[in-house]
């Protein structure tokens, strides 16, 4: 026994490095395998980023992950790029050929005392990983200046995938519109938590936010109010274009929405041509919905998309053009079929694919159309009778814009109260009968913006909300409760307050 002691003793004093347990860090989403090994590595100074291809891609990506850690350790990590096998002190990216089970998306991430091997099948899952590797940090690594302290992070091996696809967040800048840096700030919040679509509500009754050079009234007059009658907005071309940009490289997908043939006041205020009868009604600075529409049977209105859709199209280096579709209510189902109809060709004629909201399934949906589901569980259902792919986005369970009980200041309730066990508490592919696993691309938060007007209330109504839906999209269901993630969040809401997120501090994270 005494020599067995020494013998412990001696070995453990060999290595300076702390013991510590990689399934205690707070992941999310969780990942889908976590496996400890008790010790640690120490970032220092001195560590290498190294990447195994010579791609500008996984170069800005290495870049990515040197500014992350530069603020909070003060180390200005060098990316170099290697044909060998990683010499110790590195963070090793390493494109390689995984399994397939890891897609796109997915990663090993191994931490040894020597080393961080990271592997994935694409830059996207290197990406992915990354912000993995963030989580595994002590929370200061999220502080913007710098902390006098070391950095262990636990030795193990870390394997993940995502559930589902898509897995998105959007953000209506119509009803009030935000500023550029308010929406990449979102993006960097979207994207350490693997979220991988940004969905932008860009027209609506109170505002059109993107410039249309072919039609200039729709931003300059149809632009310029917003809800409550406050100066509105637009982004040019090239600001939209910086959006796009900004999300790419953090491997996010942005989805452009134009709303129609209802929630277009501002287009019809701009452009009297595009009303029946020919006047143009009032800018609008309400919060009705469902009292606007195209004129569905005019050529011009044709015209008019087919510009718009153009213009958007050359803009978008993803894949899918929303069209809206939602609450038409003036627009009579015989006009409202046939616009869709010819909406989506009009789409398809560009390359693109289509997503509406679930109105549009009353229409004859293409081959590649997806509906999102976020009310009417009916029209999900004839969707995918029409073969058609469901984005699930319920509004008692995921829209953001829902208050988090009667005390919150701001938000609507008309669908629910959504405080943090309900918008965890369901599974997409168990929501809804006849609504199945393989019928589901994914899932999406919409927060509209109606009363909301900046980006604290953007961070307090989405955070942390929007983290459990993070992890309904990527964590197999089988893996996920409620007990567990509420343990974990209320650790983590200590990185929140660090990153300066102004979150809803629910008294649930309290007991
Ligand atoms: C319904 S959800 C709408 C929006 C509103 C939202 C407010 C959907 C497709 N339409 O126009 O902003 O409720 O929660």
């Amino acid at each position: 026994f005494v020599i067995l002691f020494f013998i412990t003793a001696l070995i453990s004093s060999c290595s300076s490095n702390p013991q510590l347990n990689l399934s205690e860090a707070t992941l999310f989403p969780k990942p889908v395998s976590v496996i400890e090994t008790g010790s640690s590595f120490e970032l220092n100074n001195k560590t290498k980023i190294l990447i195994n291809e010579d791609s500008q891609d996984l170069l800005q990506v290495g870049n990515y992950l040197t500014s992350i850690l530069k603020p909070s350790t003060g180390y200005n990590l060098i990316v170099e790029s290697t044909t060998q096998n990683p010499k110790s002190n590195s963070i090793y990216l390493k494109i390689s050929n995984l399994d397939s089970k890891f897609g796109s998306e997915g990663y090993k991430l191994n931490i040894s005392e020597e080393n961080v091997i990271i592997e994935s099948r694409t830059i996207e899952g290197m990406f992915r990983a990354i912000q993995t590797l963030r989580q595994v940090f002590p929370d200061e690594i999220e502080a913007i200046d710098k902390q006098e302290k070391p950095w262990f992070i636990a030795t193990g091996e870390i394997q993940d995938y995502p559930e589902y696809e898509y897995r998105g967040a959007m953000l209506d800048v119509a009803r009030h519109f935000f500023r550029v840096e308010d929406v990449k700030r979102y993006i960097d919040l979207l994207a350490a938590y693997k979220l991988n679509v940004l969905h932008l509500h860009l027209s609506d009754d109170q505002g059109w936010r993107i410039e249309i050079k072919s039609w200039p009234k729709l931003t300059t007059y149809g632009g310029s109010t917003e809800v409550g009658g406050g100066e509105g907005g637009f982004y040019t071309q090239e600001q939209y274009k910086e959006i796009v940009e900004y999300a790419a490289a953090n491997y996010i997908t942005v989805i452009p929405e134009i709303d129609m043939p209802g929630h277009t006041n501002a287009a019809l205020a701009s452009y009297p041509e595009l009303n029946c009868d020919n006047i143009a009604p009032k800018l609008y600075t309400g919060t009705k919905v469902g009292f606007s529409t195209l004129c569905t049977g005019k050529e011009i209105t044709y015209k008019f998309i087919d510009d718009v859709v153009r213009e958007l199209v050359e803009l978008t280096p993803g894949p899918y053009i929303h069209i809206g579709g939602d609450e038409s209510h003036v627009t009579a189902l015989e006009d409202y079929i046939p616009f869709i109809n010819r909406v989506q060709d009009i789409v398809y004629s560009y390359d693109k694919k289509v997503i509406g909201w679930d109105e549009i399934a009353h229409a004859d949906l293409k081959e590649n159309t997806t509906v999102q589901f976020w009310a009417r569980e009916e029209n999900a259902k004839k969707g995918i009778a029409q073969n058609s792919k469901v984005i699930m986005s319920p509004a008692t369970k995921v829209y953001l814009d829902m208050k988090y009980d009667s005390l919150t200041k701001i938000g609507l309730n008309w669908a629910a109260f959504i405080e943090l066990d309900s918008a965890y508490l369901w599974t997409p592919e168990k929501f809804v009968e006849g609504i199945d696993r393989e019928s589901i691309l994914g899932i999406e938060s919409p927060l509209w913006s109606e009363t909301i007007t900046n980006i604290d209330d953007i961070e307090y109504m989405a955070f942390p909300r929007i983290i459990g839906h993070s992890e309904i999209g990527w964590t197999p269901t089988s893996m996920r409760n409620w007990e567990d993630y509420k343990s974990r969040l209320i650790k983590h809401t200590n990185r929140l307050k660090i990153k300066g997120v102004n979150y809803y501090d629910s008294k649930l994270l309290s007991e």
